[in-house]
């Protein structure tokens, strides 16, 4: 009845005397937006084919799903395969608060099942064996290749007796067993997702790290888990450029060794496009090459069947202190969690053709590459290079060849000005997405036909936690909107006292959802400190968010990046967004500065529109803008004009590097070994004082 409660005050507003948020209202068929509500209505064709075809439909289930999430979330499990059926009686068991004791979350206990099995076999037996299960498009135009689920199957198959057999029987007999981590440390090459799979069909838990990752962020990962292998190719090609991975891979391996662990396989893949076999660098008792292997193995193999707790994978987040935190999934409910979130949020159908920019080095790769969409039997582009190689028209031209109809990718990457006419369904993560950006990806990318979804979530919780459903209900340009099914977002404030109506503060989670990570590997007292211990009763996501008077969620960016200018919170989001909405400015990175008078000060970094030249009159256009838009409170003190700004490749904008070119701690600016592009860094510093 709390959890009844609590879909009610989402849906009427305590004040307002009576006024339903527009969900309801749209049910009701009243007249909806005010003058300043910007609310951009789905297509009918759109939205009479959709999944959840109307605000009714979406409320209907979610309701259910808050109010009987064990039936919810069975009637959904039900319809994957099973070796053995879950505990009935104890569909879920959570505990959320730290005060009654540890912190603690399964789901479908009891139940044995194996992802990979329903990711390809379940598939198969389905009648997809001939369907294109991956697209794969090389960094060099006219590089690419083709999988069936058939072919990938068989793929992984042969790979999984490469992990039993080979390094059982010859190498010293440690044998990849269930519960054993392998590393994976690969660009998105199609092994890369195989490997995933075969770690998971034979019950071994991966942690793949993103190959832009530096040797020592490799090897301090590798010290952490203790992997049995680590999988990697001798080279990649990324634009122009080659990166010798299998160096990086070497130098980790000798830190690690140094650091008291040891690896007796290093698998390495022949890039061929990249490399040479005889110019890589071999350690003969340690290194294999793959095609040497892995082919001579059957390409049917059993199944190793785990219980829905068993660990699935480990994947290293960055906290804001201390080592990287290894977050834990496990299967069972990660497996349920990826497919319906996927098959909802993008409205998914049998015949789309899907594509996520993301690499499988994050997250978004693992829910939303690999796992979600194979288990829904979807078609998967795989793109091996970068977006803008060898012009800025790539993205364009692999959604044209491929005739992608889902495109997810961060707001970062709407790079040009295109709109592709077999696009049905856009996405959008990482990063809030300011209005203006989401009119051009909506407008221009989308055509003004293609739904938004901005999909609010972290690799702590698996999968989409507050994001739009296609065509279910009326957008507004820069909000997530609302929670995806059985997930109860709250707004704390502080003191951790839950507000409601039109509010803002921090958002906590009230519940646990099937996608949630049981634990941080190896330190689950880090794991309540950090995430349930702030707000106790909560799981808090370390990001700011507001409710508007219609309930829909305005996610501000991480707590840690809000600025507070005599004793005004600002959220670095809400300045970048007031930047941006300048005709003349293309993209804005806000960061806090210490500041004698103010507590802290508005360090705006800034790049212009193609052709535009940066003047005084502008500066002060720029500063207006915010005046205008915020409040005078949040004018930045300083613009930084910027050719570009540090970006992981992953798309998020590395603003611990702004802070300290804006504090001019220079000689402080730490790892830059992940960005996209490390040159940005040189130019911005030489354009410090201009
Ligand atoms: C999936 C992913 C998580 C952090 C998260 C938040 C930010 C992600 C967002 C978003 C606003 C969105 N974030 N999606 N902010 N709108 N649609 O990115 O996971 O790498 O763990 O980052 O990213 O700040 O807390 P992860």
């Amino acid at each position: 009845t709390n959890h009844l409660r609590h879909v009610e005050s989402l849906t009427t507003l305590p004040s307002g005397a009576g006024k339903i948020f527009p969900l309801n209202a749209v049910i009701l068929g009243e007249a909806l937006a005010s003058e300043e509500d910007d609310l951009i209505f789905s297509n009918k064709d759109f939205s009479n084919q959709a999944h959840v075809s109307s605000p009714q439909k979406y409320l209907e289930m979610y309701k259910r799903s808050i109010v009987d999430p064990a039936g919810f979330w069975s009637d959904i499990a039900s319809q994957f395969y099973w070796k053995q059926r879950w505990d009935e009686h104890c569909v879920y068991s959570e505990n959320l608060d730290v005060r009654n004791g540890d912190i603690k979350i399964q789901w479908f206990k009891g139940g044995v099942t194996n992802i990979c099995y329903n990711a390809l076999d379940m598939n198969i037996q389905a009648g997809l064996g001939d369907k294109t299960a991956f697209f794969w498009e090389g960094n060099d135009l006219g590089k690419g290749a083709t999988l069936t689920f058939n072919q990938l199957l068989s793929k992984v198959c042969q790979f999984t007796l490469f992990a039993h057999a080979q390094l059982a029987n010859y190498l010293k007999d440690i044998g990849v067993k269930k519960g054993d981590a392998v590393i994976i440390y690969l660009p998105m090459l199609m092994e890369l997702p195989i490997a995933m799979l075969a770690c998971a069909r034979i019950g071994a838990v991966h942690s793949v790290v993103f190959a832009g990752f530096s040797s020592e962020s490799l090897s301090q990962r590798i010290v952490d888990c203790k992997p049995k292998a680590v999988i990697t190719c001798n080279a990649v090609r990324r634009g122009s450029k080659v990166l010798n991975l299998k160096d990086i891979v070497d130098s980790a391996l000798v830190e690690s060794t140094n650091n008291g662990v040891s690896i007796d396989v290093c698998l390495t893949y022949e890039n061929q496009s990249a490399m040479t076999r005889e110019t890589t660098k071999w350690q003969i008792d340690r290194d294999v090459w793959w095609q040497d292997i892995v082919s001579k193995y059957p390409t049917t193999c059993e199944v190793e069947w785990v219980d829905a707790e068993d660990p699935l994978f480990l994947l290293y987040t960055s906290g804001s202190t201390g080592k990287p935190k290894g977050v834990l999934h496990t299967t069972g409910g990660y497996m349920i969690y990826t497919a319906t979130t996927f098959k909802y949020a993008f409205d998914y159908k049998p015949s789309d053709i899907y594509w996520c920019t993301a690499d499988c080095g994050w997250i978004t790769g693992h829910s939303y590459v690999t796992y979600g969409p194979l288990l829904n039997g979807s078609t998967v582009v795989l793109f091996e290079g970068a977006p803008n190689y060898p012009d800025s028209g790539r993205c364009w031209d692999i959604v044209d060849k491929y005739k992608v109809t889902l495109f997810y990718t961060a707001p970062t990457l709407f790079v040009n000005r295109y709109s592709r006419k077999s696009l049905r369904v856009l996405g959008s993560v990482g990063e809030p997405i300011n209005p203006s950006a989401w009119r051009w990806f909506y407008n221009v990318v989308g055509d003004s036909r293609c739904p938004i979804s901005d999909t609010w979530w972290q690799t702590e919780t698996g999968g989409f936690m507050i994001t739009p459903l296609p065509g279910a209900w009326p957008q507004k340009p820069g909000s997530a909107t609302f929670p995806f099914f059985g997930v109860l977002p709250i707004i704390v404030d502080e003191k951790g006292n839950e507000i409601e109506g039109e509010c803002s503060g921090y958002l906590c989670i009230k519940n646990s959802w099937p996608g949630a990570f049981r634990t941080l590997y190896g330190d689950h007292e880090r794991y309540e400190t950090t995430y349930f211990k702030p707000f106790p009763g909560y799981y808090f996501s370390g990001d700011g968010c507001s409710r508007d008077k219609d309930g829909y969620h305005w996610l501000t960016g991480r707590v840690d990046d809000v600025i507070n200018v005599s004793g005004h919170r600002i959220g670095t989001a809400e300045v970048e967004s007031a930047l941006v909405s300048h005709p003349q400015c293309a993209e804005a990175a806000v960061v806090g500065v210490e500041h004698e008078v103010k507590g802290q000060g508005i360090y705006a970094f800034v790049t212009l529109v193609g052709g535009v030249h940066y003047s005084e009159e502008l500066r002060k256009s720029l500063i207006l803008s915010v005046r205008k838009q915020i409040g005078a409170f949040a004018a930045p003190d300083r613009i930084h004009w910027a050719p570009g700004l540090p970006k992981t490749r992953s798309g998020k904008i590395m603003r611990r590097i702004l802070r300290k070119i804006a504090s001019g701690q220079l000689n402080e600016l730490g790892d830059t070994s992940t960005l996209a592009e490390p040159s940005v860094v040189d130019q911005l510093i030489a354009l410090r004082d201009t």
